[in-house]
């Protein structure tokens, strides 16, 4: 089977703009910066391809010379977009070094050169496809498991272009056939591949992000910035499952604040609002920064603490206990006063959250029965 290579080249920067576009949509659409960084660089990449095809014979040297440019600039923006995605800075002077690097070795190079030209070429696509895998290596806070297609991708496209460096001088010995030989025709399949295989990535990535964002919204409280109900419930089972398997106890305490209805009565929602704010500061200052601790719904706070003993836990219960009623309140409004009530449960071996949650709120009762500031 003969493949005609200018139709390929076309098909395949028909689909790069096709995908450009999608891409640009879509980054427009959610507000995704890196999108519209690679839907640009895929248009940017489709228009000097197909150009090249149609017309390099009638463009004259410089022209053409300035598409392939264009070309390279594509790929520096594809590197790019992987930097924006992460949140880093673009890299402006990477940006245009591959673009550079190729007008500078097409000026040194004699015109008779052509497979050099080629391998040169290739080397500045595979050195970005290189970078834009390595960036997208470094991402750590993702599973290998799952991001091994990020990485691969990149990585095969980088060595298919690689192919002809490492073969050099089994191709050098055939300069003249070089541009009509099986390798242009792999590499055009190739770029097809590549570019669909760039955007199947680029769209796990994205979506594994925005379902980490919406996990991790629907587990915080936007007021104290803490885990809500849901979020703690998640996280302590976890942790109590972790810690049972060590044979390590866990305690957990929930604590109220008192009477703060008449808080907001008196002094207004937005000073209630204040108080639930202080209060979520003051008791993440009380605890170790593995310990967990969350907004449980209205004015009540809960605490796990991790590998402790129930004097340190009673400890932690009193100086918390403490750190509210002595807080400069009358900062927020004069003659305001807080206190908190709290309830402490440590774990037999093997409990779960919602026992250690129920242990704890009957103590806290008990605490509020008996006059409330104190701890049970
Ligand atoms: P106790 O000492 O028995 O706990 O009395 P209390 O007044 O603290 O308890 P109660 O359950 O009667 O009232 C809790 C109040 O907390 C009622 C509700 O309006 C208020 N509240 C719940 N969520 C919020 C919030 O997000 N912001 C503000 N400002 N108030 C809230
Ligand atoms: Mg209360
Ligand atoms: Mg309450």
């Amino acid at each position: 089977m003969s493949l005609d290579t200018s139709t390929l080249y076309l098909v395949a920067a028909m689909v790069a703009a096709m995908l450009g576009a999608m891409l640009l949509f879509v980054g427009s659409q959610e507000n995704i910066p890196a999108l519209r960084w690679w839907g640009t660089a895929y248009l940017l990449g489709a228009a000097s391809i197909a150009l090249w095809t149609l017309a390099a014979s009638s463009l004259g040297e410089m022209l053409s010379l300035a598409l392939n440019a264009v070309g390279f600039l594509a790929c520096g923006m594809v590197w790019n977009a992987s930097r924006v995605f992460h949140g880093r800075k673009p890299n402006l002077p990477g940006l245009v070094l591959g673009a550079i690097a190729w007008v500078a070795a097409v000026m040194t190079l004699s015109p008779e050169a052509s497979a050099m030209r080629i391998t040169i070429g290739a080397g500045i696509v595979a050195l970005y496809a290189a970078l834009t895998a390595g960036e997208l290596w470094s991402e750590r806070r993702r599973t290998l498991q799952r991001r091994w297609p990020a990485i691969v991708v990149p990585a095969l496209h980088g060595f298919a272009l690689m192919l002809p460096i490492l073969l050099g001088g089994f191709l050098y010995a055939d300069q003249d056939k070089f541009s009509g030989s099986v390798w242009v025709t792999v590499f055009s399949v190739e770029l097809v591949l590549y570019a669909v295989g760039t955007v199947f990535v680029i769209f796990m990535l994205v979506s594994e992000r925005t379902v980490t964002a919406h996990k991790t919204a629907a587990s915080m409280d936007p007021l104290t910035g803490m885990f809500n109900r849901r979020g703690f419930a998640e996280a302590c089972s976890r942790v109590i499952e972790r810690e049972a398997t060590a044979g390590r106890p866990v305690t957990v305490l929930i604590f109220d604040i008192d009477h703060f209805k008449s808080i907001n009565d008196r002094h207004s929602h937005a000073v209630g609002d204040d108080v639930l704010r202080r209060v979520g500061r003051i008791l993440r200052s009380a605890c170790r920064p593995s310990d967990l601790a969350g907004r449980y719904g209205g004015e009540e706070f809960v605490l796990a603490l991790l590998d402790t003993t129930p004097e340190r836990a009673r400890a932690v219960c009193e100086r918390l206990r403490a750190s509210v009623v002595d807080h400069a309140w009358s900062t927020l409004r004069p003659g305001l006063e807080v206190t908190i009530s709290i309830g402490l449960a440590c774990s037999a071996a093997h409990a779960s959250t919602a026992e250690l949650l129920a242990a704890a709120d009957a103590r806290l009762y008990e605490a509020k029965r008996a006059g409330r500031n104190c701890v049970r």
